[in-house]
């Protein structure tokens, strides 16, 4: 795609504008950058972007007229309803998401990776398979890093593994990953995309250009997720941890099994994987397929699997304290997330869940969690609903936190041996946090203090808010 001296509107100023207003910049584009937030809420972060000539219009969006800008690029988090991209809408001005744009610039094939929940275990877990596998990799996306700051350093002999949200999904237009797995769809993000109707819609985009020898990867297990496998002209791989299939990745009798065109290879006994839980399995099988079918040899993907331990803020230990373990699971961003969390852990748990809500009903991971749950401990947004979801499903001992720092001092005094103080929300970080990733590090940082006995976190009274 040609950008110089095109003129663009770059909106929203987080980690996916300040990457793409600086890349279009450097590539001789007019870019004009817009957030709807001040600039003092910046601590600075776009000055450098402006030094280099990028127009920066903060705490209001420009006006739209048709001839202000060739085509405008917004950020996952920003709704299409927002006024200057309906505008654009309005007169004809293409707009477009930094996946869209990245893809462009993509020589390498492309492994991208969706689903309600797992996305980043799998996508961490796919870049170590290749990367095992001796290619030169790159793993990005909603994972982090946006996939423009890196894609034009990898050439056609390498891979890129990409995490894509349904948000970055909502804006494609000729994206089509060489392989794509969608690896299950429970609701989420509801308040964004209307209802499980549309959240489904924007997640098949994953697929929507695919042609016959592109690979679409789905989870068998998962009714909505297999009945896509219509929707795409991709060859389609399933996966399954509870079947046995014809052609595909799945279990049989505790191995994992690939079996393509008459043939079945066992890669490596279930027992092996060092991440727990049912859904992790999942992962891997979806994990396994992602890469086979691009080559990669079942004797490199068992070592792979052998050795993968994990990803941060997804069912990570944390520590041990006077018998209870810790765990850190605040990428249970959603109900269904945190259902998989719970179900993880046979011994009692002391439960540390609420943040912001995106729309989702908590009846059903409440109701999991009373199986296991002695203790829970609510907090943020919605804690009352919370709160109300947890009695109504029969779990008696709820105690409610002003803050985060005091819920995880609250789960720490509840607890007693041989119990696990977990923290899976089931809700977003943003009413307190900028993100999942800083909620997980202020619990792991709270828990490590507590291990080293500090007085003034084990002192009794309520904790002060930090987050
Ligand atoms: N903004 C506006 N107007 C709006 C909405 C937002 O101006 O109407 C501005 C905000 O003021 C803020 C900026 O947009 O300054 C934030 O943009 P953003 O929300 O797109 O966040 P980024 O920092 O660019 O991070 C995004 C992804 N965030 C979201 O999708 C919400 C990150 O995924 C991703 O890691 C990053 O790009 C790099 O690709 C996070 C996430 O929570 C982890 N994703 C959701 C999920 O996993 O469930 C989808």
């Amino acid at each position: 795609m040609e950008v110089k001296n095109k003129k663009v509107l770059v909106v929203g100023a987080g980690k996916t504008g300040l990457s793409t207003a600086g890349f279009l910049n450097r590539k001789g584009a007019l870019v004009t950058l817009t957030d709807g937030k001040k600039r003092e809420d910046f601590k600075g972060s776009p000055d450098g972007l402006e030094k280099a000539g990028v127009k920066l219009e903060l705490g209001e969006y420009p006006q739209i007229n048709r001839d202000d800008f060739d085509f405008l690029v917004i950020s996952p988090g920003v709704p299409p309803t927002i006024t200057p991209v309906r505008q654009a809408g309005c007169l004809g001005i293409p707009v477009l998401g930094e996946l869209e744009l990245a893809f462009g610039y993509a020589a390498a094939p492309m492994v991208a990776i969706t689903g309600t929940n797992g996305k980043t275990t799998t996508t961490t877990l796919v870049g170590e398979m290749f990367r095992d596998a001796g290619y030169n990799t790159l793993v990005a996306g909603n994972i982090g890093i946006p996939l423009i700051d890196r894609v034009e350093n990898y050439g056609s002999g390498d891979i890129i593994v990409a995490e894509v949200s349904s948000f970055q999904l909502e804006t494609v237009r000729s994206f089509r990953p060489r392989v794509a797995a969608l690896l299950n769809i429970t609701p989420d993000h509801l308040d964004r995309h209307g209802d499980m109707e549309g959240y489904k819609k924007a997640k098949g985009l994953i697929f929507s250009n695919q042609g016959r020898e592109d690979y679409t990867v789905l989870n068998y297990d998962d009714p909505l997720t297999r009945s896509m496998s219509a929707m795409t002209k991709g060859k389609v791989i399933f996966f399954s941890g509870r079947h046995i299939l014809e052609e595909g990745v799945y279990v049989r009798e505790g191995n994992i099994v690939i079996s393509f065109s008459g043939r079945e290879i066992e890669v490596l006994g279930k027992d092996k994987l060092q991440i727990p839980g049912g859904h992790n399995l999942e992962n891997a099988l979806a994990a396994v397929a992602c890469a086979c079918v691009l080559g990669v040899s079942p004797q490199s993907l068992a070592r792979t699997l052998e050795s993968f331990k994990g990803v941060e803020h997804r069912l990570e230990f944390v520590a041990e304290i006077n018998g209870v373990k810790y765990i850190n699971d605040s990428k249970g961003t959603n109900p269904d997330a945190s259902i998989k969390a719970v179900e993880a852990y046979r011994q009692p748990l002391v439960l540390i869940a609420g943040g912001k809500n995106k729309g989702n009903d908590f009846s059903q991971f409440t109701r999991k969690a009373a199986e296991t749950t002695r203790v829970m401990v609510v907090l943020g947004q919605c804690a009352g609903e919370m709160e109300k979801a947890a009695r109504e499903a029969g779990i008696k001992n709820i105690l409610r936190a002003g803050d985060f720092r005091e819920a995880v001092i609250l789960a720490h005094r509840a607890a007693g041996p041989g119990e696990v103080v977990l923290l899976s929300p089931a809700c977003a970080s943003w009413d307190m946090f900028n993100s999942y990733e800083e909620r997980g590090n202020y619990f792991k940082e709270i828990v490590r203090r507590l291990a080293e006995g500090c007085a003034d976190l084990a002192a009794p009274g309520p904790a002060s808010s930090d987050g």
